[in-house]
């Protein structure tokens, strides 16, 4: 067989770095401290901290968090995974909706999934244009290189869609704690698709919860029963590794809503990000499927190192959200 005739690459013109699009100014004091801050410089002889109690700082913390979790209890949306994309679809729900009662729960104790750097542990994240508009939005900066641009660390991306999605009143992030099942009900409404009656055939109603450490040791502690969260519509952006990856869709397989998992394809960027972003949709009524949980589902092929995708998806998985919500 004659051998594949790999094209010669030419070497690609390093494009002129256009200077960094700026996000808006942060209400920074102009590159100076404030009076106040600058105040402290020499004064730390006489400085000292107002008084407290150990336990004020206990009921300053609990008393929040279980007000919290009663509130979330019921939720209007949940989206598990604080990923790039679980992360960009909060930031466009919670946005667009800002009535809507938003609960992400993540495994992780830092939020962010693989977005922390660009490929290979090297910090600069890449994104294909027009994900680029997303960046305008959030307020990242990020250098256009034409087709592409690069945000110059992943973390600067990542910190800023946290930090305007954690400023959002109407979101909460459960951080540390894992999805250990779905709450379902049986899905009567009409015949199945190949129509069986909706026997069998569920809706996802909410999520199940532990605290990570629990959820990782219930193979060596007793019972360690769970919580919940209800909520009429459950986006699922578990990424494809990990852990915990591709969570939502391998227990949907366990519950034979769906036959089989496609199994996420070997990496081809041009065809994989279109195929995530167009695929992002509702699996099963009451859950969304997005980012590179769903290249499980669909069989898609990887990336690698290119985030476009994981943002786009996220916005569209909050469109799905919608679409749900106005029917
Ligand atoms: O970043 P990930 O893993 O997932 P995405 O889909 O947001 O972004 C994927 C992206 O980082 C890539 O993989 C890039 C583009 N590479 C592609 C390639 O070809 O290699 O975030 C998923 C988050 C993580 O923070 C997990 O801790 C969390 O979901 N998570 C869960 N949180 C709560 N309960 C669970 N059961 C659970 N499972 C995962």
């Amino acid at each position: 067989m004659a051998p594949i005739a790999i094209p010669t690459s030419t070497p690609v013109a390093v494009a002129s770095k256009a200077p960094a699009v700026k996000s808006p100014d942060p209400d920074t004091t102009n590159g100076k401290l404030s009076p106040a801050l600058t105040a402290m410089f020499h004064n730390w002889s006489t400085f000292s901290f107002a008084p407290i109690r150990e336990s004020t700082v206990s009921r300053a913390m609990t008393r929040r968090y279980f007000h919290d979790l009663d509130t979330h209890a019921e939720s209007d949306v949940v989206i598990i995974g604080a990923g790039s994309c679980g992360l960009s679809c909060a930031y466009t729900l919670a946005t667009l909706r800002p009535d809507l009662r938003i609960s992400i729960v993540e495994a992780g104790v830092a939020p962010g999934g693989g977005a922390w750097l660009g490929g290979q542990l090297f910090s600069a994240m890449v994104m294909r244009k027009p994900a680029d508009v997303f960046l305008r939005d959030v307020g990242v900066p990020f250098e256009d290189e034409g087709d592409y641009v690069v945000v110059k660390h992943a973390a600067l991306f990542t910190s800023t869609v946290l930090s305007r999605v954690l400023g959002m009143e109407n979101v909460k992030l459960f951080n540390a704690t894992a999805v250990e099942d779905l709450i379902t009900r049986r899905h009567h409404e009409g015949d199945g698709e190949d129509g069986e009656e909706g026997e069998g055939k569920i809706r996802v109603a909410g999520v199940v919860t532990n605290w990570t450490l629990v959820s990782m040791h219930h193979d060596d502690q007793s019972c360690m029963d769970p919580n919940t969260i209800n909520a009429p519509v459950v986006v699922s952006t578990t990424g494809h590794d990990g852990p915990f990856g591709a969570f939502s869709v391998k227990r949907l397989v366990g519950m034979k809503q769906i036959e089989k998992l496609g199994g996420m394809r070997g990496l081809d960027m041009q065809a994989a990000e279109d195929a995530i972003v167009k695929g992002t949709r509702e699996i099963v009524p009451g859950l969304i499927v997005g980012g590179m949980e769903l290249s499980e589902v669909d069989g898609a092929n990887r990336m690698g190192p290119t985030f476009g995708a994981m943002v786009l998806s996220g916005v569209k998985a909050a469109e799905e959200v919608l679409r749900v919500f106005d029917l």
